[in-house]
């Protein structure tokens, strides 16, 4: 019998394509690219990945075309939001792909809560999760569905507002907008269908997922060595960040001075390094981790 092979959706191209593509590189996975650019297949392991637009994954996800999907979760939402949508489980974040679904409008536009929107046309390329966003403040407003481009409807006077993805928030800037509120914070997820698979395939999802959650949690992660006095070890393990309670081994020949390791977390600056010094640490080396499980 030939082993099931567990298919992921994910984008063909745009600005969740290659974070992807790295992702699934990084968990291991080595891929040889089909001759039509629509799949990969996994050299050493039964899996396969499907190329389609980001709009296409969940649909993919919920007929089983593809039992895995990475895509955005504002696009997830706006299906979600939307009517006789089959949800979809959301099975981790994967760090990448970061924006915020925002309202934004004109630069001087007098902005006092949701009810300053009332009776006014807001622009957007999520109608469904703009909808839900208006009932839930009680604000009454028309939406105006839009392809794209969803900037240039104040200029273009086909609304007063806007409402669409920010990242860094120069495309509003440009055109003389402001973020006046968040609908939606969002970043690019695993997801899956709801419905058990068979056993097989569980079995993949289950590894494939701890994979990613070890890629991901060691990005940023960063292992640090010390030595330092005893006296100071809850003064370093305070200034440590992000870190459990660290390993402390004794030094030979040294009762007042310890090595001390930790994994910490979060970022690492050259502050945290002056810290530790100024709390009497020396030899100190901070070390990428290239996995973490
Ligand atoms: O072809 P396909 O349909 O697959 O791609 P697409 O054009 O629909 O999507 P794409 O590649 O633009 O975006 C894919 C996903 O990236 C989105 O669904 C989001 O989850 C995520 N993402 C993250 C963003 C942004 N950041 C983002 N800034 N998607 C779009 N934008 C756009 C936004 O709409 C606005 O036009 O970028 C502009 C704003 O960017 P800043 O940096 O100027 O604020
Ligand atoms: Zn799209």
């Amino acid at each position: 019998m030939t082993q099931k092979r567990l298919h992921i959706a994910i984008q063909k191209s745009g600005r969740l394509a290659e974070k992807s593509l790295d992702l699934i590189r990084d968990a291991g996975f080595r891929l040889v690219k089909s001759a039509s650019d629509l799949a990969y297949s996994v050299e050493n392991a039964p899996i396969d990945l499907w190329c389609v637009r980001d709009d296409d994954i969940p649909t993919f996800v919920a007929d089983g075309v593809a039992d895995l999907g990475m895509v955005g979760r504002n696009v997830l939402a706006e299906r979600a939001a939307g009517p006789n949508s089959a949800p979809l489980v959301e099975l981790m974040p994967l760090g990448f792909g970061r924006c915020r679904l925002s309202i934004a409008a004109p630069l001087n536009f007098a902005y006092a809560g949701a009810k300053s929107l009332s009776g006014l046309r807001i622009a957007t390329t999520y109608p469904n999760l703009l909808e839900k966003f208006l009932a839930e403040q009680g604000v009454d407003a028309k939406i105006v569905t839009m392809r794209g481009a969803v900037e240039v409807a104040p200029r273009l006077k086909l609304a007063e507002v806007i409402c669409d993805l920010v990242s860094t928030g120069a495309t509003l800037e440009a055109n003389g907008l402001a973020p006046l509120q968040t609908v939606l914070e969002s970043e690019a997820v695993l997801v899956r269908a709801p419905r058990v698979a068979s056993e097989e395939i569980e079995r993949a999802i289950q590894s494939v997922t701890a994979r990613f959650r070890g890629v991901i949690a060691s990005q940023g992660a960063k292992y640090v060595m010390m030595n330092a006095p005893r006296s100071a070890l809850p003064e370093i393990s305070r200034i440590l960040p992000g870190a459990d309670a660290p390993t402390v081994t004794p030094l030979a020949g040294r009762d007042d001075v310890v090595a001390v390791h930790a994994v910490c977390q979060e970022s690492v600056f050259w502050e945290t390094l002056e810290a530790l010094k100024g709390a009497g640490a020396s030899a100190i080396l901070v070390l990428p981790i290239e996995k973490m499980m």
